[in-house]
């Protein structure tokens, strides 16, 4: 054990405390007083607890904030930056498992799976008969994704193999695909009938789907959120599943988790999944032990792992 002190907040796999136990002096956040949060060195940051000023701030000795969670949205990096302050996420080990849940998100959404199950388990083959044929169907579906990153590329390649076509939009073009690439999130909505959402949170992407890209998308439009719940105007999402704007959703994020709106859970041509993408034990021990051994690479030779592209130290980040 070493006697660099770590701060561990939010919930965080059971893998994580028992490596930072044996390799660190661990802090615990709820009780720490001042003065032993003047001596932190390094966080380690779980689930649902926000690395913002008020922290930052009782943390003077802070070098590195390492996150668990490829999505660093609840780290305040501009802070960090500022003070240089290291910023590690967990990109990688998570992207296939993600990809999967975002073509079974869609699977379900389209072919109705989590009704038709509902009406098995209801009794209701026995008593009433087949489950009615689906509205719609993955045949002859143009897949528009937005962020196409290392989780939308994923999604792409099995997207292709599903036989969807597949375009994008993003921040910037990518020169190592062939997919159409759309300038404006607009003109794909306008241009495809299924909107994957891989975006990241925070400001720059909040409310990016807003009534006018639903209605673009149009009234065979399905709407898929694997990436972060603030990138869709949740209110106009729900006015547009109403109204037949679009028709159906299928979500794993949410604006205000774990809150889901009661309009959503009492809608048949929506599918809700407690932000699962990337969980499972599998995938979250591989993301766990990215984030104890950030924090160990850092403190034995000052060398993050994957550093996020915010973070002030050169960027060699190494692909685990
Ligand atoms: C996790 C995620 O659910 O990596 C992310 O950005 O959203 C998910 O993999 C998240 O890290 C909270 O545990």
């Amino acid at each position: 054990m070493s006697a660099v002190e770590i701060l561990m907040v939010g919930r965080m796999p059971a893998v994580v405390e028992r490596q930072l136990r044996e390799r660190f002096t661990l802090v615990s956040g709820s009780d720490a007083s001042d003065e032993a949060l003047s001596r932190v060195r390094g966080v380690a940051s779980g689930a649902h607890a926000p690395v913002g000023p008020e922290l930052l701030q009782r943390l003077p000795a802070l070098e590195i904030v390492a996150n668990f969670g490829v999505g660093y949205d609840s780290v305040d990096v501009a802070c960090c930056a500022e003070r240089g302050i290291v910023v590690t996420n967990t990109p990688d080990v998570l992207t296939e498992e993600v990809a999967d849940t975002a073509l079974g998100l869609l699977l379900m959404t389209a072919r109705e799976l989590s009704a038709s199950e509902r009406w098995l388990r209801a009794g209701r083959w026995a008593r009433d008969g087949a489950y009615p044929l689906t509205r719609t169907t993955l045949r002859g579906r143009t897949l528009g994704i937005l962020g196409l990153g290392r989780i939308g590329k994923a999604i792409a390649r099995r997207a292709e193999a599903f036989g969807l076509k597949v375009m994008y939009h993003g921040r910037r073009r990518q020169e190592d695909v062939a997919y159409p690439y759309f300038e404006t999130l607009e003109g794909l909505a306008a241009a495809c009938d299924t909107l994957m959402v891989v975006a990241p949170g925070g400001a720059e992407t909040r409310h990016l789907i807003d009534a006018k890209i639903l209605k673009a998308l149009g009234p065979e439009g399905i709407v898929i959120n694997i990436g972060r719940g603030t990138v869709i105007d949740e209110a106009a999402l729900i006015e547009a599943l109403k109204a037949g704007t679009i028709l159906a959703a299928g979500l794993d994020v949410f604006e205000h988790e774990p809150m889901v709106p009661e309009a959503l859970i009492g809608m048949e041509n929506v599918v809700l999944l407690p932000h699962v993408g990337s969980a499972s034990q599998h995938t979250r021990d591989g993301m766990g032990q990215l984030v104890v051994d950030n924090l160990t690479s850092w403190f034995a030779d000052g060398r993050p792992l994957t550093p996020v592209p915010e973070t002030p130290v050169p960027q060699t980040p190494v692909t685990v």
